[in-house]
């Protein structure tokens, strides 16, 4: 089966921080715990590079559209290495074979009788490139989302029909309940739909930074009408000379957080039906990220900068924070003192350490031979049906929640270990099968949350499962199942996977 996830294009106007991270290892969680389900994957992520912010900013800059995005979107693609993210393509939205599909779908959209040309009067957000209808404008015509004025525009655009969508869309969202996720995002965004959908101005006369209308060129395309389109062309024109997209669409998920919803549930369908193609399976709304504006650590400085938390403690302790810290669908603040919490206890204690120990004590009580598979652990029951409710969690999509019960079961192993006591059993020669038992259990308990856990913390995983000699299944979620192992492998050398914080210091 093929599985398609994107994560929202970024603009490249700003500079690549926590926020962005988030989506995008949110997006690569799914990705990756998919490839491990068999699935072929197609995760694609990337810049949003027209609209009229880049034109100011090149302007205050000195330069050229063209080349302030040349620039900027190589920090983008450049953070994507930095969290370990698996993308299987990087879209520009800037590249011509972008703008070619691009011009091919809104010329089939107005041979379709969607868009039709008139004179445009209302009030805009330049950040949010976006014309504000009367519910969305704040105090004074401000915007509500930017807190800046909002400016009356007035030009001649082409509008595109939206409002000729509102029951399709309504039948869209009453046949599937489950088309956007979490369910309060649903409603917000059904409830946009049920306020009446009117015509939306599609192009910009003004500006000529942007994909030209086919049969008009003197009008450029509103950014939002190029950059929805990238997860349609990305299939086509990421391997040159071969169309992805009879695989890959319709997408399986668009991940993004709740100040673009309005685009992706209401917009974005509605010209997916005016071009006749299959809709989305799934749109996943994210909360926001919020600081919570205590004084930034020494260690950390500043937490909202994805690269230096990645130099300090590495790529999977900052995949782990963000997911296990706020839960995915919900707003959540973040912290440098909840970093170190979880970074110190969690991470380097409970995972961590949890794994040197169990090491250690295989290679001095058992010469290193993981012990052959007993008649019972004493885990098999916390672990019970683990496989199949971390696949149900995953199929809505829940990856907070995923986290949550992995815990559970590496906190029992440390319990497990406490209530054991190896190194006692290790004292009375009787008690060998006990201790055989218990240092297999925790061999196999630390290969099935391995597993489990891959999908947030790559690299750890990684080393644990070649450490436990179990490399090769880490990829395998139907690995993921305590007893399947028969033991009787050797284990080898495990560095500190989650160093602790205060050596990171020194
Ligand atoms: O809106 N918490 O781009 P953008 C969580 N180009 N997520 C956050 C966040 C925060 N504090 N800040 C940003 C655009 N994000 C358009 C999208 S898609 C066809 C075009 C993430 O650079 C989140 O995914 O403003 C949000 O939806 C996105 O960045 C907005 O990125």
């Amino acid at each position: 089966m093929s599985f398609y996830v994107t994560t929202p294009i970024y603009y490249v106007n700003a500079e690549p921080h926590l926020g962005h991270a988030y989506s995008t290892i949110g997006a690569d969680v799914i990705a990756r715990h998919m490839r491990q389900r068999g699935e072929d994957v197609f995760f694609v992520t990337g810049t949003d590079e027209h609209g009229e912010p880049v034109v100011v900013a090149a302007e205050a800059q000195n330069t050229t559209p063209q080349e302030m995005v040349d620039r900027n979107a190589p920090r983008f693609e450049a953070l994507t290495e930095t969290i370990d993210v698996s993308n299987d393509f990087f879209i520009r939205t800037t590249s011509p074979a972008h703008m070619a599909e691009v011009q091919n779908v809104w010329q089939q959209i107005h041979d379709n009788g969607y868009v039709y040309k008139g004179q445009y009067e209302g009030w805009y957000c330049p950040k949010c490139a976006d014309f504000k209808s009367e519910h969305e404008i704040g105090e004074d015509n401000s915007c509500p989302i930017h807190h800046i004025p909002l400016d009356r525009e007035s030009e001649e655009s082409w509008f595109f029909k939206l409002s000729a969508f509102q029951e399709p869309l309504q039948k869209l969202f009453a046949d599937n309940p489950e088309w956007v996720l979490p369910r309060h995002r649903y409603n917000e965004a059904l409830s946009f739909i049920d306020g009446g959908l009117r015509d939306v101005a599609l192009s910009r006369s003004k500006i000529s930074w942007g994909v030209e209308l086919p049969w008009d060129p003197s009008h450029v395309m509103y950014v939002w009408f190029d950059a929805l389109l990238n997860y349609w062309t990305a299939p086509k024109i990421a391997r040159p000379g071969e169309d992805l997209s009879g695989k890959f669409w319709p997408a399986s998920v668009h991940v993004m957080a709740k100040d673009i919803i309005k685009f992706h549930a209401v917009y974005w369908p509605a010209m997916l039906m005016a071009l006749g193609a299959p809709l989305p399976e799934r749109m996943f709304v994210h909360g926001y990220l919020l600081m919570d504006g205590e004084k930034m650590s020494k260690s950390l400085g500043n937490v909202l900068d994805p690269v230096h938390v990645v130099e300090l403690f590495g790529s999977d302790a900052l995949r782990f924070y963000c997911f296990r810290e706020v839960s995915f669908g919900n707003d959540g603040s973040i912290s440098t003192a909840g970093f170190e919490t979880r970074y110190n206890t969690e991470l380097a204690n409970e995972y961590g350490n949890l794994a040197s120990r169990s090491l250690a004590m295989i290679k001095k009580y058992r010469d290193g031979i993981v012990p052959a598979k007993p008649v019972v652990t004493g885990l098999e029951s916390d672990f019970a049906g683990t496989r199949e409710s971390t696949q149900a969690r995953f199929d809505k999509l829940e990856l907070s929640g995923v986290l949550d019960d992995i815990w559970l079961l590496v906190r029992r192993l440390n319990r497990f270990v406490e209530e054991q006591a190896p190194w006692k059993l290790a004292k009375d020669e009787s008690r060998a099968g006990e201790l055989d038992a218990t240092l297999y259990g925790l061999a196999e308990g630390l290969r099935t949350v391995s597993i489990l856990l891959h999908p947030y913390i790559p690299k750890s995983t990684a080393k644990l499962m070649a450490a436990i000699g179990c490399a090769e299944q880490v990829d395998d979620f139907s690995l993921a199942e305590f007893g399947l192992g028969d033991g009787g492998q050797s284990i080898g050398e495990l560095e500190p996977l989650f160093p602790k914080l205060e050596s990171v210091e020194n």
